[in-house]
């Protein structure tokens, strides 16, 4: 069958269920955003130009708000506690309606085993037949009840899951044995899975898929009346629990704020004031989502203290007109040394509070600066109330380009087909590196550059992003391949590593090898220059772009990608 497009969301609205906070916060954020939603559908839908595309059965069962998991978000959704979760819920589940899915959806254990046919009661009755559905979107919570309920089974279906997990998990972390060798298991990691099938909040590493959420669009005329509207001294600061206001170490530059500013909260409260929010704060209390966008477009400065990390709000704040600014962290938070993320299955170094906002969006929308730096924390107010800034939103947190994205995602991404490693395992020496004639891959320098790029052989299994957005870059000792494509305004694409996990590739980038070994190390493949050792990957479930080690330069398959759309290449559409 044909996935038609829907512009249409009352039949979502129905299968979303009811009775919890959490679920009623999803569906009037389904309502709310619902027209935007059905415009891009209808553009995406002109865009396709018809393409055929297959309509897939698809289960979501949401782990983290099952009662069998606990559920302490529901309780605190109208209580300051964290609402990014069910943003990014609600978004995907209207991404898979729209673009036209059979969809079920799942909030309980009960719940699930019904959907996927497995007799209640635990492990020992194993899903027999085949899975009733051809994608499973679930997070690290219900990754665990199914393999409680699925047994065995789970490891056969495997290829079918997608995991939403916000902070992502590296290779390192995901590999079972090699985490619980060499240091790297946590509590949530070690599923074996390929790494793309773990869904990130953000672009964090491209190991793993970057889902993403959406924000409001603002149509010509609504961004110039807010432009005309903007109070030039007034804030609004991030933190809607008590809790990220706590002031110690803070006092000092929210005096420097006042002194310029008028400073507006939107902090939860019962019946009193929360002391940790200064008196001369305006605090509005909790804001339903429509009420906070409405004071969004009035104040110039939206102010991060440090905490949360990573969330929705500073995006609404940029599509609303503000400036965001927030604290530089130095050194970089990251699970090694800051409570909030230790035991998550990534090594990522978190510089500021925001680091999407400040690496992909930037200035003028995004100031992060120093916070101890009375100085600097002073010039910067003065230059935000000083700056004219347009609402801005990159295309990939609109709802078109969500649905450009999980729509490619559904198309091509494939986990359940073995990749056979190319070139094959046997033909390798036989390979020249530049004749024509030759069999195997073939690299061009190009021109002007120190990547290789890769011109695609007859013989070469199609891939996805496909090999013509390949270039073959060679890190620096102690530099990621997530650095060093970047610094070549490339991105990794860790599905080509298969390509330049070989010897042609070494030769390619004229690396002088004494050995090349092939070995289970999440760094490889790389070389020693020092020591004239090459490594190449014996373990596909460990090419990570995220790995580094002062002691090698790695081979890093890079791909070119959309302005806007980082998650996709040129031609991969
Ligand atoms: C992040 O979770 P949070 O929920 O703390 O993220 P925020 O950026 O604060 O915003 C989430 C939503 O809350 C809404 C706002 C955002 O869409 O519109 N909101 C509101 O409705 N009313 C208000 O008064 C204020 C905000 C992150 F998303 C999670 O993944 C992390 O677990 C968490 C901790 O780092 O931070």
């Amino acid at each position: 069958r044909q996935a038609a497009f829907r512009t249409d969301l009352s039949s979502l609205l129905d299968l979303v269920g009811t009775g919890k906070e959490s679920l009623s916060f999803m569906k009037r954020r389904m309502r709310r955003l619902a027209s935007q939603w059905g415009t891009a559908a209808q553009r995406l839908h002109a865009k396709l130009r018809q393409r055929w595309r297959e309509q897939k059965k698809i289960l979501v069962h949401v782990g983290f708000l099952t009662e069998e998991s606990g559920d302490v978000f529901s309780p605190k959704v109208l209580k300051g506690g964290p609402l990014g979760e069910m943003v990014q819920w609600a978004d995907i589940l209207t991404a898979l309606h729209v673009l036209g899915h059979n969809l079920k959806i799942s909030m309980s254990v009960k719940e699930l085993q019904g959907f996927l046919g497995v007799p209640p009661g635990r492990g020992s009755c194993p899903l027999t037949g085949p899975l009733p559905f051809d994608l499973i979107y679930t997070d690290y919570h219900g990754m665990q009840q199914m393999k409680q309920h699925m047994g065995l089974s789970l490891k056969r279906h495997k290829c079918h899951i997608r995991v939403i997990d916000t902070f992502g998990t590296e290779p390192a972390y995901n590999h079972e044995d090699y985490a619980t060798l060499h240091g790297y298991r946590t509590n949530w990691g070690y599923w074996n899975l390929n790494s793309r099938q773990y869904m990130t909040m953000f672009p964090h590493t491209p190991d793993n898929s970057f889902m993403g959420f959406v924000s409001e669009e603002l149509n010509d005329t609504e961004k110039s009346s807010i432009m005309r509207n903007k109070v030039n001294n007034m804030a609004v600061v991030y933190g809607k629990e008590a809790s990220m206001w706590k002031l110690q170490g803070k006092e000092g530059f929210l005096q420097i704020l006042h002194r310029y500013m008028e400073v507006h909260g939107t902090v939860y409260y019962e019946t009193q004031r929360p002391p940790e929010v200064p008196a001369y704060v305006k605090n509005h209390g909790l804001l339903p989502q429509h009420e906070l966008q409405t004071l969004l477009r009035k104040a110039k400065l939206f102010i991060g203290f440090g905490f949360p990390y990573e969330g929705p709000a500073p995006l609404e704040a940029i599509a609303n007109g503000c400036i965001y600014l927030q604290p530089k962290f130095h050194p970089p938070h990251s699970s090694l040394n800051h409570e909030f993320f230790r035991g998550k299955p990534t090594s990522r170094e978190v510089s500021s509070q925001h680091p999407y906002a400040e690496q992909y969006i930037g200035r003028p929308h995004v100031m992060t600066v120093d916070y101890n730096n009375s100085q600097e924390f002073d010039s910067a107010i003065r230059e935000i109330m000083s700056t004219k800034v347009e609402p801005y939103l990159p295309y990939e947190y609109t709802c078109e380009g969500m649905l450009e994205r999980v729509h490619a995602y559904i198309e091509h991404q494939d986990f359940c087909t073995p990749e056979a490693p190319f070139p094959p395992a046997n033909s390798s020496s036989k390979l020249g590196l530049s004749s024509s004639a030759s069999p195997g891959p073939l690299f061009v320098l190009l021109p002007n550059s120190s990547a290789l790029t890769w011109a695609p052989n007859a013989n070469a299994p199609p891939a996805w992003p496909p090999l013509s957005s390949l270039r073959l870059l060679a890190s620096q000792e102690g530099q990621s391949c997530v650095e060093a494509c970047q610094r070549a305004n490339l991105v990794c694409e860790p599905a080509l590593f298969r390509f330049v996990n070989n010897r042609e590739a070494l030769r390619g980038l004229e690396v002088q090898c004494e050995v090349v070994e092939a070995e289970v190390n999440h760094v490889f493949p790389a070389f020693s220059v020092l020591r004239r050792e090459c490594g190449l990957q014996k373990d596909p479930l460990l090419y990570s772009c995220a790995g580094l080690s002062p002691k090698y330069r790695r081979l890093c398959p890079c791909r070119d990608y959309r302005r806007g759309q980082v998650a996709l290449c040129r031609d991969c559409l």
